[in-house]
């Protein structure tokens, strides 16, 4: 059977699962095909039916706070970060060089200008999707926003879990991402009844491609850059 195929039988099944103390809460957990745990992954539970409708009251959009996106030792720090749809990003730079972040993703294409420091406002995320960032000067780094439409998001640890707490009680499809899976988000897709009476686990097997990075350019190739 082939993986695709595999996928999406595990998409059209409706998931038993488990329950044991009194609040709503989702936890997932994801490892590989060799069962290590895979860290930095997003997991989105959208609302269906019931769950849905209860949930129409609370959803008032992101909140204030902007995000934190930093820049430390030439790399994107998180990688990836899950903001709700309507978020603003800051994307400080720690380092002492300049930094020059720019995205041509569909969800958001920005360009922020040569900076060090924190001195430009942050970039609202308005539209829901993957948005892959660069740096104009530092090729190899890159970096993810998922911007969600659902308030309902976690992304995993180190130890591969990830948990989203008081959820109203209902139907939820879940869905995960990340940057380098094998298969398309939408065939992660599950359907997950969440009672009342206790958190409910997921668990996942999911398999990662290798990831292609430009290698970091060290020492005097890069010395003449700000
Ligand atoms: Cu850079």
């Amino acid at each position: 059977m082939t993986r695709r195929r595999q996928a999406l039988l595990i998409a059209g099944t409706a998931l038993t699962v488990t329950h044991f103390c009194s609040a709503a809460d989702l936890r997932l957990s994801i490892v590989g095909n060799s069962g290590k745990p895979i860290p930095e992954v997003v997991f989105i539970a959208t609302p269906t039916g019931e769950a849905s409708a209860s949930r129409t009251r609370s959803q008032s959009g992101a909140s204030g706070a902007p995000a934190i996106l930093d820049q430390i030792n030439k790399e994107f720090v998180p990688e990836v970060l899950v903001v709700r749809v309507g978020t603003s990003v800051l994307f400080p730079n720690s380092d002492s060089v300049a930094h020059q972040v720019y995205s041509f993703s569909p969800a958001k294409k920005f360009a922020l200008p040569l900076y060090r420091g924190r001195p430009y406002p942050p970039v609202v995320f308005d539209k829901a999707g993957t948005v892959t960032l660069g740096c104009n000067i530092h090729d190899w780094m890159v970096g993810y926003i998922y911007v969600s439409e659902t308030p309902f998001f976690a992304k995993t640890e180190s130890a591969g879990t990830a948990a989203i707490d008081d959820m109203p009680p209902g139907e939820y499809t879940v869905r995960v991402w990340h940057p380098n899976m094998e298969q398309g988000e939408e065939t992660t897709a599950r359907r997950v009844i969440l009672n009342a009476d206790g958190p409910s686990t997921v668990e996942w097997e999911l398999s990662l491609k290798p990831a292609l990075r430009v290698p970091r350019v060290t020492g005097s190739a890069s010395a003449g850059y700000p």
